[in-house]
């Protein structure tokens, strides 16, 4: 049986009538994403026609999920608000601080003993409040929410960007800063903008060389980094339908990678195939009775231009497999023109490490096939000429493939098999000879690619490609490799070529598994006690922001104006610093130190205005903070992109910067900035980045008279005396102007548990 069942069934009771009346109201056919919107709004929020792109709405989410890197700020948060228990189910998953080492055995106990303090706090509040908890080894959240807790036509919200994963088996799945999800478990209304729609229609059917993960990798060639922003993309046409479930959730998945709100894909049989597959036979009969609410109208995928903001058409039968990098998700190449490529732009063609899994591309499939290419290496007598590892993204994964031979055949080309848990994707990856900082290529199966993501070295070349394609680059040892074309040459001297790959969508066995990793709470909680050693360096409990001082912010110092990219890999980076989380003052001793200064070029370098020295970037906040004076931040396009992770805002708010004034924006950081009570403020006009000066003080004036679509000016004092001002312009609607009022949102529900 199904986790939260009848939770779901209530979910199913009402929608009919929810998408009934919002069809009434708008008076036209209706996507998917509108009718799962409509579905899920709020009891406080009234039944009106939002604005896309506009309107500021209340949705009820069914259910949260964490994971233990942002779970531990999400639950110091929790923990202020004064509740007994989480008013919607919610799930916490230790996955991320799992270094992959030496082999999963070892580096699972290693993580359990040196996380201990960590796993302990996360363990008892869960059970304390009323949270499933799924221990270190179980599995990546979002395969793990895949496998046990997404429905169609279901609403969750989560703390990790790659909660939109669950798009796979038809739900919007958004992923939220910590602050987000602890409303929800508090039982208020989750406030989201309006999003735009894009629709991306698949025709034809894949087949031979191309999967699922070469329609991401084009579609992020296509839309870029930022396209998505605002955006819930959705998915349809006969190339979806036909597709696996999973390879549904690979393309969710990597939607967070060109900014989109969420992806998803109507209710179809092969997510019925797979709930029934994994143990949800009473999810999909349910699903059943309401299918036709459960996927975009005919007449919508019919004439997709008149209800979609933009579409997008894909013929599978064309599409050709895809590596994107590096050092960017949306830089695609098809795998026919990389040689040109690689060599116009001098890449290192020689691949050092193939790695697959995590949580993009752990499926079944993903790994059959990937093991087709694997056996051939005996078949042909070839010898894999890079390293190979594999992630399994849960317990019942590995369990399962272990079962069917596929490990073993793995072992023969001297794969290492990690720990079910992100370690390389999120840098927890203690690669040797990684701190020579050689330049290097590696190709790996997960979604992100900054630079430095995977093991630390800015001159790694990481590359992303489908699960199949990995394995076939490993074998070869060439970025430039083209299966479909090209020959290898083997240890008999005979010139061999790999056959396409294959593999089954689900095990014809069945999954299996003894010890999937979970642990249920305590039907009551209340005498469950959360300990919090106060000299922990790995834990700290949370100090309330202070409130705005109900002036205009004058005499800021310019902390740093960073230059291009800077994801929030660059604000506050991962690896080593994951230890971090859950100890606010330790781990702002990272702020920024991954962004470039934009006037000496340098990372963790700026000048510090006080003495006129350079030093790094957490320590002139400091120095600042010290002496009693306000910062600001000044960045590019698209800043904060990637993560959920809060730290990139509460750092900053913490250290005593002030405002975070960008180009543009990715959302969850810009929610996250409000949610902290920090301005996070854009150019009106973008040329005006130029004019800030390396010794500039600040103002930011009209905050008296702070409302919802009014801009603000910018004051700059240069160092020769003179000033200039322009208008920046904000996005806060009238509840967010009072979480900035108050110095955070927390402190407005902490007020109002007092009451
Ligand atoms: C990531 O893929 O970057 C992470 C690590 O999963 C993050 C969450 C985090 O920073 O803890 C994400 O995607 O939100
Ligand atoms: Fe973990 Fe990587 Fe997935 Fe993030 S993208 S949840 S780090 S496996």
């Amino acid at each position: 049986m199904a986790f939260d069942i009848e939770m779901i069934k209530k979910v199913y009771a009402n929608f009919p009538s929810r998408v009934e009346a919002a069809r009434k109201l708008l008076n036209r056919p209706l996507t998917l994403t509108e009718k799962i919107l409509y579905a899920h709004l709020h009891q406080s929020q009234g039944l009106e026609e939002f604005q896309r792109g506009k309107s500021y709405v209340d949705f009820a989410p069914d259910r949260v999920a964490m994971q233990d890197a942002t779970a531990q700020m999400a639950l110091l948060q929790f923990m202020q608000a004064g509740r007994p228990k989480v008013a919607v189910p919610s799930t916490v998953h230790c996955d991320h601080l799992i270094t992959a080492k030496d082999g999963s055995k070892t580096d699972l106990s290693a993580a359990v003993s040196g996380n201990k303090e960590v796993y302990d706090f996360l363990a008892s509040v869960s059970n304390k409040y009323g949270i499933g908890f799924w221990k270190p080894g179980a599995g990546i959240i979002h395969q793990i929410v895949l496998e046990n807790y997404a429905f169609p036509g279901g609403m969750m919200i989560g703390t990790d960007s790659h909660t939109v994963n669950a798009g796979g088996l038809g739900m919007i799945a958004i992923g939220v800063g910590g602050a987000d999800a602890c409303d929800v478990m508090a039982g208020l209304a989750w406030e989201l903008k309006m999003p735009k729609l894009i629709g991306v229609k698949l025709t034809g059917k894949l087949s031979g060389w191309a999967s699922a993960k070469d329609v991401i990798l084009k579609v992020a060639g296509i839309l870029t980094v930022k396209g998505g922003t605002g955006s819930v993309v959705e998915y349809f046409g006969e190339g979806a339908v036909a597709m696996s479930c999973t390879g549904k959730g690979t393309i969710c998945n990597m939607g967070a990678e060109i900014g989109a709100t969420t992806s998803t894909f109507g209710y179809d049989e092969s997510m019925s195939r797979y709930l029934v597959a994994t143990g949800r036979a009473d999810v999909a009969a349910a699903a059943d009775a309401v299918k036709e609410h459960l996927t975009g109208d005919a007449e919508v995928y019919a004439q997709p231009e008149k209800y979609f903001d933009e579409v997008i058409e894909i013929n599978l039968n064309e599409l050709e497999p895809h590596i994107n990098g590096p050092f960017t998700p949306d830089l695609a190449t098809p795998v026919s023109k990389m040689k040109e490529v690689a060599a116009a732009n001098g890449w290192p063609t020689e691949v050092k490490v193939g790695l697959i899994g995590s949580c993009t591309n752990s499926s079944y499939e993903d790994i059959s096939r990937a093991v087709s290419l694997a056996k051939q290496v005996a078949e042909k007598d070839l010898k894999a000429k890079a390293e190979f590892s594999i992630t399994p993204g849960s317990e019942q994964i590995r369990y399962t493939i272990e079962r069917d031979g596929f490990i073993e055949t793995f072992n023969k080309i001297g794969a290492e098999v990690y720990a079910n848990a992100c370690g390389p994707c999120i840098g927890m990856w203690a690669r040797a000879g990684a701190d020579k900082k050689e330049k290097n290529t590696i190709v790996h199966s997960f979604n992100r690619n900054f630079a430095a993501r995977q093991d630390g070295n800015p001159n790694t070349f990481a590359f992303v490609a489908s699960p199949e394609l990995t394995t076939a680059l490993a074998i070869a040892g060439s970025l430039t490799f083209n299966p479909l074309t090209d020959t290898l040459v083997n240890e008999k001297g005979e010139t061999v070529k790999l056959d396409p790959p294959t593999g089954d969508e689900l095990p014809t066995k069945g999954f299996a598994v003894e010890d999937a990793g979970y642990i249920a709470p305590a039907e009551d909680g209340s005498n469950v006690q959360v300990v919090v050693n106060p000299s922990s360096d790995r834990l700290q409990l949370l100090e309330p922001f202070k409130a705005w001082e109900g002036s205009d912010l004058t005499g800021l110092k310019l902390l740093i104006k960073a230059k291009g990219k800077c994801t929030t890999d660059h604000i506050s980076m991962a690896g080593p610093w994951l230890k971090y989380r859950g100890h606010l003052d330790n781990i702002s001793n990272n702020l920024l130190i991954g962004a470039i200064n934009f006037f000496n070029e340098k990372p963790n370098s700026v000048k510090n205005q006080l003495t006129g020295e350079y030093a790094e970037v957490p320590k002139v906040q400091r120095a600042y903070k010290a002496a009693g004076i306000g910062s600001i931040v000044v960045g590019d396009e698209n800043y904060g992109e990637g993560s959920s992770r809060e730290h990139a805002a509460m750092e900053p708010r913490f250290l005593g910067v002030r405002a975070v004034l960008v180009k543009s924006f990715a959302r969850i950081h810009e929610t996250n900035l409000k949610k902290q009570g920090m301005l996070g403020l854009t150019f009106v006009n973008k040329e005006d980045y130029n004019k800030i000066q390396e010794n500039d003080e600040v103002a930011i004036l009209g905050l008296t008279a702070f409302a919802p679509g009014k801009n603000l000016t910018v004051q700059l004092k240069h160092q020769d005396g003179t000033t200039e001002s322009f208008e920046v312009a904000h996005t806060y609607n009238a509840q967010q102007i009072d979480w900035f009022k108050a110095g955070a949102a927390l402190n407005i529900i902490r007020a109002s548990v007092g009451k």
